[in-house]
């Protein structure tokens, strides 16, 4: 243990993570990397690269190296503003203990809580059938993630509500049942940038799997400037023609918000500012944020990833820290249970 996770020991822990499943966009940046970052020096922080939760959709991986798409997104956590030398990061798979625990989870949850999530109605759309049980039993693997680290909070976006609400549930289940194992995680929702939408259709959460087979649906991390700003010209608005802080659609409402959380500001302060500009005016200003947002977190990820050594290094540390505290985890859960492990 290193003496920077000794001081952190009384901190509150948290726990969150990204599936390596695509290119990550402006919604992982404002919903989640941003606000990690943003509490660095208040926590005892563990970020995981979700490659285990990537599987839930096989089609989503095959044929991709899942390992450079761990280092990728950690690269992406690094370049945010995630010290590795204040938080864990690592590859969930690197930890053999979330499979493990994943597999008690599961068995501890029951089918009804699972049948009403509704991130696998959405989903699973009309595939019910055919699509992995793997995406089904996901937030049992979700609930192993956090409860392995015996974490506090769960920073989140507003989707992931249903599934924190899960984990307390199961971990009380397993208390109550089994014997008191788990602290009882609870969420961190942000006030602004906890749901942002698609740019080309704003009742739609911006999302990764859409953005591969829609380019203009979210701006990506790795977007160049010229085509933050084609995408955001082409941003769905409305029939209308300037901001009207009191009437906006969920469009114009979308484009202020992304602005306001990656300038720090509230967004409906913004909105007022904004008031009565043209929609041509609004979509090149909020670019002009985006841009500028984007600038040192692409050189920094460039840095980064132009020697191989240096993401093995964090990630290899991150995984050594995380594996620590999931031993310890693990073997509380198997002493409670009378099971023989290895080792
Ligand atoms: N649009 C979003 N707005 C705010 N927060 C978001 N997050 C994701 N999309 C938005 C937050 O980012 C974290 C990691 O998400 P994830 O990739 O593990 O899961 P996800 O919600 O399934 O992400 P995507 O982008 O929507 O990917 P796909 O399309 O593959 O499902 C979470 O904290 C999430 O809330």
């Amino acid at each position: 243990m290193t003496s920077t996770s000794v001081a952190r020991a009384d901190r509150p822990r948290v726990l969150s993570g990204i599936q390596a499943n695509g290119n990550l966009h402006i919604g992982n940046l404002i919903g989640a990397l941003r606000q990690w970052a943003g509490m660095l020096d208040e926590i005892d922080g563990f970020f995981c690269i979700a490659d285990l939760h990537a599987l839930t959709i096989p089609s989503q991986v095959i044929g991709t190296d899942l390992a450079d798409a761990v280092t990728e997104v950690a690269a992406w956590y690094v370049a945010a503003g995630i010290d590795p030398d204040k938080a864990a990061i690592f590859a969930q798979s690197a930890v053999p203990q979330h499979a493990e625990l994943a597999w008690v989870m599961t068995c501890f949850t029951p089918m009804g809580w699972l049948e009403r999530m509704t991130q696998f109605k959405a989903k699973s759309g009309t595939e019910k059938e055919s699509v992995g049980a793997g995406l089904f039993t996901y937030p049992a693997l979700q609930a192993a993630d956090i409860l392995l680290y015996q974490a506090n909070y769960v920073p989140v976006g507003d989707d992931q509500r249903q599934h924190i609400e899960l984990t307390r549930d199961v971990a009380q289940r397993f208390n109550h049942l089994v014997g008191e194992v788990f602290t009882l995680p609870e969420g961190m929702v942000p006030k602004t940038g906890a749901r942002v939408m698609g740019l080309d259709d704003p009742t739609e959460k911006m999302s990764k799997s859409v953005a591969a087979v829609r380019s203009g649906h979210a701006v990506l991390l790795a977007d160049p400037p010229d085509l933050v700003v084609r995408k955001l010209k082409s941003a769905q608005t409305d029939s209308g023609r300037e901001v009207d802080p009191e009437n906006m659609s969920e469009g114009v409402a979308n484009l202020v918000d992304i602005a306001a959380s990656l300038l720090g500001r509230d967004g409906r302060e913004l909105a007022g500012e904004w008031a009565g500009i043209g929609y041509a005016d609004l979509k090149t200003r909020v670019a002009d944020v985006v841009v500028d947002a984007l600038r040192p977190v692409q050189a920094k990820h460039a840095e980064l990833r132009s020697d191989p050594a240096v993401m093995q290094g964090v990630l290899e540390d991150g995984r050594k820290r995380a594996a620590a505290v999931a031993e310890q985890t693990m073997a509380r859960v198997a002493g409670a249970l009378k099971m023989r492990r290895p080792g």
